[in-house]
């Protein structure tokens, strides 16, 4: 597979030492993308569900010390903690192994726009934890996001390529979630504009979107749990949502064919 260059990469949400985290998948984005810049906005290890128990997979510490490789070979890390890390939220301003901690951060875009980077679990309304748990219910979206690893299994089976998740149908089509999702948005963007930013890159509710709100720009990284989403910006500073829909690395791979490229979809922001 071609690496691919961009300027910069954000990714949250990725909850490590979880049964949920699909590191297979985020590996392989990491092995298409490279980038000058790697943010990592918050949730990347979800302590808060370790302290329960830990699901931690080799293909985890491969995604670890991908990220740790990329930090020594000159990528700038920075890690903003969110609520399921937020034990590391003691720490910012420190660097670790070339990855430094920051409570929030702006980027600029090479095209001259100002993000602010957060977690944004502190505009959460709903709860400070697993807001989809309280959203859903806590067994149904356990549930949902279960179940989806048989269905992708009975996808595959009936040669249907791509990722599909039933979590992010529920939360399409539940009002409540619906409701949810809008809540944070505006409670963030309001919030952003008392900040002189030109947008927010943020995590947390596991909903990836790019949008314009009153002429700022909302952007959401989504997460590695059931979307499979992150952001980019490319070298001119045009930012993009890339939901990752290749298949597992578990899988058999195909041969090479005429078009072998990613499966990935740009979503229209
Ligand atoms: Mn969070």
């Amino acid at each position: 597979m071609q690496e691919q260059q961009v300027r910069a990469i954000f990714l949250s949400d990725i909850h490590l030492g979880t049964r949920g985290c699909q590191a297979e998948r985020l590996l392989e984005f990491l092995r298409h993308y490279d980038s000058a810049y790697l943010y990592l906005v918050g949730d990347i290890i979800d302590f808060w569900s370790m302290s329960r128990s830990i699901h931690w997979t080799s293909v985890q510490n491969t995604v670890v010390q991908k990220v740790l490789r990329r930090a020594r070979k000159g990528t700038r890390v920075i890690l903003v903690p969110g609520n399921h890390d937020e034990a590391l939220r003691e720490y910012v301003g420190i660097t670790f192994g070339d990855i430094r901690l920051e409570h929030e951060w702006v980027h600029e875009t090479a095209d001259g726009r100002r993000f602010l980077l957060l977690h944004g679990d502190e505009y959460d309304q709903v709860t400070r934890h697993h807001r989809w748990v309280a959203v859903l219910g806590d067994v149904a979206y356990n549930t949902l996001v279960r179940l989806n690893g048989w269905l992708s299994w009975i996808r595959r089976r009936l040669g249907i390529s791509g990722y599909w998740s039933l979590a992010g149908y529920a939360k399409r089509k539940v009002k409540t979630a619906v409701n949810f999702i809008f809540d944070f948005e505006d409670s963030v963007m309001h919030g952003a504009r008392e900040r002189g930013v030109d947008g927010v890159i943020c995590g947390h509710i596991h909903w990836a979107a790019i949008r314009e709100v009153d002429g700022l720009t909302y952007i959401n990284c989504g997460d590695w749990v059931d979307s499979c989403t992150a952001i980019v910006e490319h070298l001119d500073g045009r930012l993009e949502l890339v939901e990752w829909r290749s298949a597992p690395a578990s899988q058999p791979i195909p041969l090479p064919s005429a078009n072998d490229a990613p499966d990935r979809v740009a979503l229209p922001s």
